[in-house]
């Protein structure tokens, strides 16, 4: 089923430099998530489990990478008027900037979403990882006869200043909106939550970035220029104009816009329930890839998820995520790390032919931990990685450290007996 009334904008990013260097040359909807996905697949699945089938995502440059993904991935039906297409900011007759902001590239783009059928925009942000009824959300918004959503979300003090914060009326409707306030503010802006997230501490309702806009508002909205963000312009201007409702939600929702919570929400994967379930009949849909299942022999392995086509040899594999058609060799130990994974294999022929050293994957007895390993990269033999908040944030040609977290660059090579 098709809800032929709702447009999805999905925002894939900036300049994607909270999540560098993993988007130095790949826009950041394309970054490998979960040993098998990219991040798209999150914001693009919650749609289609919603029966939302028409899609834009809009990224800041065009990697074929993207392209080449959700080409392969999301062909539907010749006779669906479903798609998903990836709108790049483009140099036009009245623009030749790149997007400034969330509501820059709603605005730069109108032009295209103006040629479908619609009630509803749904914006949602590519950088989010959970699984929610969008569907539900629109229904709400409809019965309310609001003019904009939000989807909310209860978070505690110390989460609080990173988001947009607003408070509502007994009728969910949002009364105040402020866009990450200063910490000195913050007691002003607590709210009437649940009795469950009371016991958390989430005093706050914070916004998700989520929002639903009626067509014709939406319309009127992109047609001043001087507005270049959702949160820190239109939101805040709309709400005493507009009957924005707020949509609150309480399920597993995290941000992954940076190293640290990327790293965090790969390796909460491993979790025996994990909060971000993979293992559930609401799917997270990706390229259908045809791979040979994975091979181990003499692994211990441990709260550790493994992709499929994966070669491994290791010692000890402990809270790690494995992407597809990782090799690792003997004797060596990976620790909390999450491995993305290789785009092809190398040859025994070609391995003999060009006499390669440091292979693709992991070497032989090397030790991994609180790593963050880009795809196709070439780990030789006995290198020791020991990541961890004693490590100061640097940067070389092949590795970045942040917060502790060694991220080794795609494709790089790490010579062996390296240690850092
Ligand atoms: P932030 O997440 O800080 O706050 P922002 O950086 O604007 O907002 O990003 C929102 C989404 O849009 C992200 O997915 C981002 O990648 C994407 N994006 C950013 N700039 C873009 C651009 N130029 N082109 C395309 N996409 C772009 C927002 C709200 C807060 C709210 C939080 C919830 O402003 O009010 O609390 O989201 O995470
Ligand atoms: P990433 O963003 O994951 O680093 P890249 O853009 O570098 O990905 O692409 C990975 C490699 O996989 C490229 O060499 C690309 O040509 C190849 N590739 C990806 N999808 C396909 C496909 N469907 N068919 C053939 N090659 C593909």
């Amino acid at each position: 089923m098709i809800n032929n009334e709702v447009l999805s904008i999905i925002l894939g990013g900036g300049q994607g430099s909270r999540l560098y260097p993993l988007t130095a040359d790949r826009s950041k909807p394309a970054v490998p998530i979960a040993g098998k996905y990219r991040l798209v697949d999150i914001p693009i699945s919650n749609c289609i489990n919603s029966s939302i089938k028409r899609m834009y995502v809009l990224t800041q440059f065009n990697s074929a990478s993207l392209n080449q993904h959700i080409k392969n991935t999301y062909h539907f039906s010749f006779f669906s008027s479903a798609f998903v297409d990836v709108l790049a900011a483009e140099q036009t007759m009245h623009s030749d900037k790149w997007f400034q902001g969330t509501a820059d590239a709603v605005r730069q783009s109108m032009h295209h979403f103006l040629q479908n059928d619609f009630k509803y925009a749904l914006i949602l942000s590519g950088d989010q990882l959970y699984n929610m009824d969008l569907e539900d959300m629109i229904e709400k918004h409809k019965k309310s006869n609001a003019e904009i959503s939000i989807a909310t979300y209860p978070v505690s003090a110390k989460d609080a200043t990173g988001f947009g914060l607003l408070k509502t009326d007994d009728e969910n409707v949002i009364t105040s909106f402020i866009e990450k306030p200063d910490s000195e503010l913050l007691p002003d802006w607590t709210s009437e939550v649940s009795d469950d997230m009371k016991k958390e501490g989430r005093n706050y309702l914070a916004s998700m970035g989520i929002y639903i806009f009626n067509r014709d508002l939406l319309i009127e909205l992109m047609n001043n220029p001087d507005t270049i963000d959702f949160g820190k312009e239109i939101i805040p201007q709309s709400i005493h104009k507009h009957k924005t409702l707020s949509y609150q939600y309480e399920g597993y929702w995290t941000d992954i816009g940076t190293i640290e919570s990327f790293f965090e929400a790969n390796l909460g994967l491993t979790e025996d329930i994990p909060k971000f379930n993979l293992y559930d009949d609401n799917r997270v849909y990706t390229r259908a890839r045809i791979l040979p299942t994975s091979k181990i022999s003499g692994t211990l392995l441990n709260k550790t998820v493994i992709a499929d086509g994966c070669i491994i040899h290791a010692a000890k594999i402990e809270k790690s995520v494995i992407g597809i058609r990782s090799r690792i060799g003997e004797n060596s130990t990976v620790l909390n790390t999450y491995m993305m994974g290789n785009d092809s294999y190398e040859s025994l022929k070609n391995i003999e032919k060009n006499k390669i050293e440091n292979l693709l994957g992991i070497g032989d007895r090397c030790y991994i931990n609180n790593c963050i390993v880009d795809k196709n990269c070439r780990i030789g033999d006995d290198v020791k990685i020991e990541g961890g908040k004693h490590l100061k944030d640097t940067e070389t040609e092949s590795y970045l450290i942040k917060d502790g977290i060694v991220v080794i660059k795609k494709g790089a090579t790490i010579d062996k007996g390296t240690i850092i």
